[in-house]
């Protein structure tokens, strides 16, 4: 049950970090066809694992077969990063079993989870239990997950809900910015974050260019999520401008790796 869980982390012994392709399974983003052609491109670029999700997928239809595409596209990992119970298909190799710990309902901290725990269990799916902690600006994950945003300006806060996640025995936290977000996750949060945790670190929202990816592995990030920029790195330049920011963060990974031993 912790297959892909147990890749992950044995990936990172071994690259010091992975890059993650965040495609949403969203009719008015892009066609299946194209959601497979970006996955291709993406796993010829060097990426590890391909993210299923986004705040509006609510076709499971749609989803399975948006999967079913990118498995016969490539042979990366396919994990659900869903937005609601609506996000799960058993066609995924894994999930993201997330709670959205920041926010100020219970319905998105353990309330929809304890109704999801059924499809998962129905499914057989591995669960990776995951703290999900959205700093500010947020986005729309902000907007909609009812959150008591994290202050970029007080990474200790951010500190204490992450710690907070391994005692509560998460195996993985995710520090959010918000999808399309003008800011990634600061690097003062993420490295401090990153002296105290022993479980990885995803890192997500807003990162653009190949000097963000660096900064935010250099940081400390352990998975690095790109979704928003995938579109234009993939299919308007065929994957070349991601595959040197996928170039630069594994030598930025590696290095992290000698400095540690
Ligand atoms: C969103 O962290 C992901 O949940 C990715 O964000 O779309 O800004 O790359 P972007």
């Amino acid at each position: 049950m912790n297959e892909i869980y147990n890749k992950i982390v044995q990936q990172l012994q071994q690259e010091g970090v992975l890059h993650v392709s965040l495609i949403d399974p969203d009719p008015i983003k892009q066609t299946i066809e194209d959601a497979g052609k970006m996955a291709k491109i993406a796993a010829a670029a060097g990426t590890d694992i391909i993210f299923i999700g986004g705040s509006t997928c609510f076709d499971r239809a749609y989803i399975d077969n948006t999967i079913l595409d990118i498995k016969k596209q490539c042979n990366l990992p396919v994990i659900l990063f869903p937005g609601s119970i609506s996000g799960i298909s058993a066609k995924a190799d894994a999930a993201l079993f997330m709670s959205l710990l920041n926010s100020t309902n219970h319905y998105y901290i353990s309330g929809q989870q304890a109704l999801a725990s059924f499809t998962m269990k129905s499914f057989d799916m591995e669960p990776i239990g995951t703290a999900y902690l959205i700093v500010e600006p947020g986005s729309g994950a902000g907007w909609l997950g009812d959150v008591k945003l994290l202050p970029r300006s007080k990474p200790e806060i951010s500190l204490g809900y992450a710690l907070a996640a391994e005692y509560f025995g998460f195996k993985m936290v995710y520090l959010e910015a918000g999808s399309g977000s003008e800011a990634t996750v600061p690097e003062s949060i993420i490295r401090l974050i990153k002296k105290s945790l022993t479980i990885p670190i995803i890192v997500g929202g807003g990162i653009r260019t190949k000097a963000d990816a660096v900064a935010i592995v250099n940081a400390g990030a352990d998975l690095i999520v790109q979704g928003t920029i995938l579109e234009e790195m993939l299919l308007k330049d065929h994957g070349k401008s991601l595959s040197e920011t996928i170039a630069a963060i594994k030598l930025a990974g590696k290095k992290k790796l000698e400095s540690s031993s």
